[in-house]
């Protein structure tokens, strides 16, 4: 899990104006060296990416101070990125006591960012701000290139080491700050950057941040006309366009998504919302443009707006006591897409993840302004708000159906003895962190898998066929469905219902820490795995959270010649194979087998290339991006169905997944 520290701003200018004197000194750059993990995370390929985020940052920190309008972020051929900004350029005059350029004690003293202007927003917060001081530490190159008072200057550094003082170097009309960095191969387990999570993040910014203009270039992919890959990030709409798009792929319950802004002790509340005809509820935050997906306080203060006032409405307009049904606030959450977006000036963030939003002014701050809007909605558009409440009354109905169907399942279950499922072919471990269980395709895989398995810590559960597109079917269905009830109980998991009506996934008697789905390499296969997948998300995500589900990775080929033979995962593989077993180039003793479903190997095959923990390869699933794993499952599960396809035979990219 992520860890960063929390920074606290040391010093305050007296005057508001910004110049060396402000920027003390406070720690070497040796220690983010030797403990890289305690200031950006990790040091795998997310944390790679950290150190473009905490450059970014710093640009967006220019941008919220009303300095910046264009950010441009470019990935070089090895790997190495520039990050350009137009805002008024890193200081470079001298710091009386340190005897430097603001420039170089920027770059080289930990946490000497130059935030001290508590009037504006800063990005740094829970997860970045730890100071673009660390992405030099952690770059073996890095080059500070500032445009300022008609000048250009600059510095290069090596592992943060300064390899000349600050210099001039040109006159600029321009103004801003260039840096260009190449991350460090001795601390960092890859380098290669991925141009989806930079772009995803970017586009997100782009909402997050309406009017600024992002782009990202990559020099490593040319396109047909000669030019590099590139893309514009830029809403002039903001949280708008932002509800709009995560919702594209649901039907609208109301035409136009509720507005809402407001500013008071100088928290500023940004709230966009939508209803849709699904069941599930779809509530993003954000803490200066941080992702907060433990909610907090700015999340509770829209919840209790939203619930006052639609509960309200549906009083005075009779509707509620002519339903005769008893609300819960989840109720009135059921088909809704809202993103609520505060700028605070001192986050506190708080949870296992520190992303959960601490102060508590901002709860009140938010629920006026949610109230005060949405109440005017209500007044403007009664149509609208009656389709809003029909919604809560069928959300309703619908909850005590689904809290009627668990509770039968799980009576059943304690009536059948050990509860577990007849298809289970269950393993003798009883310890869960030793344990698998093995989700199949089909009855007759599952057959062969149970023959291949080591039935001393792999249990097999065959699924028959297609199970239930949770996307689409409601909640109680979900819950009769055999499939999805042999799933609950075969991993000793339940659904109950907090006090606030909201449904909580109990994974104390959880029996197996591997849950491995198994389906053929094919696009029905592909299509299984994401049904599955999508069931997970939406009803079990604690374990994809804590890292249990995994997807299995059957081969692809069978190379053979004579006697031997070789299993391939990928094309190339199958050149290499092809290639090592062929005496010449027409070589007709070597045959490919090309493998489509589990059912073409035997149980030998089957345990030796895919479930033999000394051999197999599995993927962990994990959620690298909770916002947009959420809006592609929605698509791919949708009504929508040629993105769908499009996206599911182009692979499988919603969910990070790792050897
Ligand atoms: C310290 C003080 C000021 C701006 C910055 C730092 C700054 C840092 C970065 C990093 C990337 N782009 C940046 N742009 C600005 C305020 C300067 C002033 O008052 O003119």
């Amino acid at each position: 899990m992520e860890e960063t520290l929390d920074i606290k701003e040391e010093v305050k200018p007296s005057n508001g104006n910004y110049d060396a004197g402000n920027i003390t000194a406070l720690e070497g750059l040796e220690a983010v060296r030797k403990r890289p993990a305690m200031y950006i995370g990790t040091t795998d390929v997310k944390g790679l990416h950290h150190l473009v985020w905490e450059v970014v940052d710093n640009s967006i920190d220019e941008h919220l101070a009303g300095h910046c309008s264009r950010i441009d972020t470019i990935i070089h051929p090895d790997n190495s990125i520039t990050v350009t900004d137009n805002g008024r350029g890193i200081p470079v005059d001298m710091h009386k006591k340190l005897k430097k350029s603001a420039l170089e004690v920027v770059m080289t003293v930990l946490h000497a960012g130059g935030k001290f202007d508590k009037d504006t927003y800063k990005v740094s917060g829970g997860l970045h701000g730890v100071g673009v001081s660390c992405v030099n530490a952690l770059s073996v190159h890095l080059k500070a290139e500032v445009h300022r008072n008609g000048k250009i200057y600059e510095q290069e550094y090596s592992k943060g080491k300064p390899l000349y003082d600050v210099r001039e170097v040109g006159t600029s009309e321009k103004r801003g700050t260039v840096i260009t960095f190449k991350p460090d191969g001795e601390i960092f387990e890859t380098l290669e950057y991925k141009y989806e999570t930079l772009a995803n993040r970017l586009k997100e910014l782009s909402f997050l941040n309406k009017g600024l203009k992002l782009t990202l270039t990559d020099e490593r992919q040319k396109q047909e006309d000669g030019s590099f890959k590139n893309e514009t990030f830029h809403s002039e709409g903001g949280l708008l366009e932002y509800v709009e798009y995560l919702d594209a792929s649901r039907v609208r319950l109301i035409e136009t998504p509720i507005y809402v802004v407001g500013k008071e002790d100088n928290v500023e509340v940004e709230v966009a919302m939508l209803y849709n005809n699904s069941y599930s509820e779809h509530v993003f935050s954000y803490v200066n443009n941080i992702n907060t997906s433990e909610g907090g306080t700015h999340v509770n203060g829209f919840r209790r707006a939203l619930s006052r006032v639609l509960n309200k409405f549906g009083d005075q307009s009779g509707m509620i006591a002519k339903a005769k049904v008893s609300l819960s606030a989840e109720d009135f959450r059921e088909g809704l897409t809202a993103i609520v977006s505060v700028k605070v000036p001192e986050p506190q963030f708080k949870g296992q993840t520190k992303s959960e939003l601490g102060n508590s002014e901002v709860t009140g701050i938010v629920s006026r302004a949610v109230d005060d809007a949405l109440s005017t909605y209500i007044e403007e558009n009664a149509n609208a708000a009656k389709k809003i409440i029909e919604k809560v009354i069928l959300a309703a109905t619908a909850r005590q159906a689904a809290r009627k169907a668990r509770e039968m399942v799980q009576r059943k279950n304690a009536l059948t003895g050990t509860g577990l499922p007849g298809k289970l072919a269950d393993c003798s471990s009883k310890d869960p962190h030793a344990s698998e269980i093995f989700l199949v395709e089909g009855d007759s895989a599952g057959g062969t898998a149970k023959q291949g398995r080591d039935r001393f810590f792999q249990a097999i559960l065959p699924l028959r066929g297609k199970i239930l597109n949770v996307e689409k079917a409601l909640e109680h269905k979900i819950y009769e469905n055999e499939e999805i009830k042999n799933i609950f109980t075969a991993l000793g998991v339940s659904i109950t219902e907090n006090s606030e009506g909201e449904r909580v996934l109990n994974i104390e008697k959880l029996r197996y820490h591997k849950i491995v789905i198994m389906c053929d390499a094919d696009i029905d296969g592909s299509h299984i795995t994401t049904l599955i997948l999508t069931f997970f998300f939406r009803y079990m995500k604690p374990l994809i959270e804590q890292g249990y589900v995994y997807i299995a990775a059957p081969p692809l080929y069978m190379v053979k010649k004579g006697k031997q033979f070789r299993y391939c995962w990928n094309e190339e593989e199958r050149k290499e194979a092809i290639a090592s077993y062929s005496s010449g180039p027409n070589d007709s003793s070597v045959k490919t087998q090309r493998y489509k479903g589990l059912g073409e190997m035997n149980a030998e095959q089957l345990w030796e290339t895919t479930m033999d923990p000394s051999s197999r390869i599995l993927r962990q699933v994990t959620i690298e991006d909770a916002v947009e794993s959420d809006r592609i499952f929605s698509m791919l599960m949708g009504e929508d169905v040629p993105p769908r396809r499009a996206f599911i035979e182009a692979n499988a990219k919603y969910a990070k997944v790792d050897a």
